[in-house]
């Protein structure tokens, strides 16, 4: 049995201390009562939700340190009066990368110095190089060359005292990696500062890395332990590896007048220069070190290949276009590449790119990696240094494509790789290559999306690699053309929109989503702070500040001056 609401209230024990509150009270319960069930279902309902999202609300504002719900704090400048971006001048335009150097150096600082990464969302650290630091030596010439001094003082008295002889016990150091980041990073940052420490601590880094080259055959094994003085024994090693170290050792010979470390890494290129190819200036990436013969017929402009063509290009220019070697190999490779390896999109024949190549099974694979689009840079700055018009249309037409794999996404962030169909592409598989070299039968891969021109591959990760935008700065002081400079300050907005947290920048899972939360990998290598930032400050920076007459850039952007002598 039921009582009547009204008659329920009346039957109540309570006692009111006040009047006029005992009659609100039974009124509102009287009217309550009132109501049929349903309705007071709907409402209670309607109540609970509304106090659930106060809640909520409040909880997030106090517990969400990373700002995950609310999106990234977007650090901007102001806009200039007609609020269109292209209107920020590139003053605006500098401060605004200089402010995210300071962000990503300030939360490294914070949590994680003199470690080798921040993990820029748990605000963790790792040492996965060994312990060196490499983040903070990486980072020092950019923050010299963004005039942030107290930053760079910050690091240099960290640097001046690793010791480069110890590393994470039981680690092995690559070879090729610590070349290109810590030798490097130390070389500019003395350079630009004059201050001997470094090149003491350079010198270190070059002497322990130097067992590598003891081999038969001069090639060199691709690890080193510092700890016992000996590199770790291997029968191949890959050819970025073992032909990106040349413009370091150069350099170093150059400043310490010892000319040990210069031969060293000339011996490779000498080996490389002899031995068989498939075609002619096109290098299968895979080098026995016993006999120095390219083993594989794996060819790539992507991961494992990409700077040992760099370098033949960078050390023509270092020697001030001295050394006829490295014209005649660089322009024979760019040939055979741009004979081989280039196609454009069936949907949009404005979008050029590099597939990789596979000689022994005679295979051409639609597939263009990130890393790749370092090569319009490259061919842009050949055709100025050595009069080649056509490689700079080609360099144009790749950094169309190259803007289009960050353009075409929802986030404006660029993928991994993306995949093309051609004519040529009809009963490609799935390949057994350990490194997933030509991975992808179009046709049976129904999971990959078109977008206007490409295929999204299976990789859709964005982990702050600088290659568009280390070509964009180059095209822009050879062409002088604006566009570039609109298309570096758009992947500038993706960046801190989409990467940024309250610590540093972070990789990015999958550029297709806007699910930012779960998308953040907790991951920023030390090439975001080496080459991203760093390159998008010369974007909007004068073409004589760090002039491409005078400087050549390392694979990892350090810019070392050219040879003295
Ligand atoms: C950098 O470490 C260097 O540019 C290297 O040559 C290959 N790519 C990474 C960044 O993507």
């Amino acid at each position: 049995m039921s009582l009547e609401p009204t008659l329920r209230s009346e039957l109540s024990d309570e006692r009111p201390l006040l009047n006029g509150e005992r009659s609100l009270k039974s009124r509102i319960k009287a009217k309550w009562y009132r109501l049929d069930r349903v309705s007071r279902v709907v409402f209670s309902l309607f109540a609970l939700t509304i106090s659930g999202i106060i809640v909520a609300r409040v909880m997030i504002e106090i517990f969400d340190p990373l700002d995950l719900w609310n999106g990234p704090r977007v650090t901007i400048p102001p806009r200039v009066d007609d609020g269109n971006d292209t209107a920020h001048t590139d003053k605006e335009r500098r401060t605004a990368v200089r402010s995210a150097m300071r962000h990503a150096w300030e939360g490294y600082h914070q949590h994680a110095f003199g470690h080798d990464e921040l993990l820029p969302v748990s605000n963790k650290s790792n040492d996965k190089w060994g312990g060196w630091g490499v983040t903070l030596i990486d980072a020092l010439d950019t923050l010299y060359i963004m005039e942030l001094y107290d930053e760079f003082d910050q690091g240099v008295t960290h640097a001046v005292n690793v010791d480069f002889a110890k590393a994470k016990k039981g680690y092995t150091t690559p070879f090729f990696e610590m070349i290109i980041r810590s030798l490097a990073g130390l070389l500019t940052a003395y350079e630009m500062s004059l201050d001997r420490r470094l090149l003491d601590k350079a010198e270190q880094v070059g002497n322990v890395l130097l067992p590598a080259f003891n081999t038969s055959s001069g090639i060199p094994y691709p690890r080193v332990d510092v700890n016992t003085g000996q590199a770790v024994p291997a029968s191949r090693v890959c050819l970025a590896e073992a032909g990106t170290v040349q413009l370091e050792y150069w350099k170093l010979s150059e400043l310490t007048g010892n000319p040990v470390y210069h031969n060293a890494a000339q011996r490779v290129v000498d080996i490389l220069d002899e031995t068989e190819k498939p075609y002619p200036g096109l290098y299968p990436i895979w080098i026995d070190i016993e006999s120095g013969n390219l083993t594989s017929g794996q060819i790539t402009f992507g991961g494992q290949g990409d700077s040992w063509y760099e370098y033949m290009l960078k050390q023509y220019i270092f020697s001030h276009k001295k050394n006829d070697q490295y014209r005649r190999m660089y322009v024979e490779s760019i040939d055979s590449m741009k004979e081989k390896m280039v196609k454009r999109s069936v949907f949009d024949p404005q979008m050029y790119y590099v597939g990789d190549l596979d000689s022994a099974a005679k295979r051409f694979s639609p597939k263009f990696q990130h890393l790749t689009c370092f090569v319009p840079g490259m061919l842009a700055l050949g055709s100025k240094v050595l009069d080649r018009p056509d490689d700079l249309e080609l360099a144009k037409n790749l950094t169309y494509t190259c803007f289009q794999m960050y353009n075409q996404t929802v986030t404006g962030l660029g993928p991994e790789y993306v995949l093309f169909r051609d004519d040529q592409d009809k009963g490609l598989t799935k390949t057994n290559h350990d490194d997933d070299f030509a991975v992808v039968s179009l046709g049976k891969a129904p999971d990959l999306e078109k977008a206007d021109g490409y295929y999204l591959g299976y990789d859709k990760s964005y982990i702050l690699r600088p290659e568009t935008v280390e070509s964009l700065m180059i095209l822009y002081r050879i062409t002088g053309d604006k566009v570039y400079k609109e298309w570096g300050w758009q992947i500038f907005l993706a960046l801190e929109k989409w990467t940024k947290t309250n610590s540093a920048y972070s990789a990015y899972r999958d550029v297709t989503s806007t699910k930012r939360s779960s998308m953040l990998m907790d991951s920023m290598e030390s090439f975001f702070l080496a080459e991203t930032l760093k390159y998008l400050y010369l974007l909007f920076s004068p073409a004589d500040y760090y002039s491409l007459d005078e400087y050549v850039f390392n694979t990892e952007a350090h810019p070392f001056k050219l040879l003295r002598h």
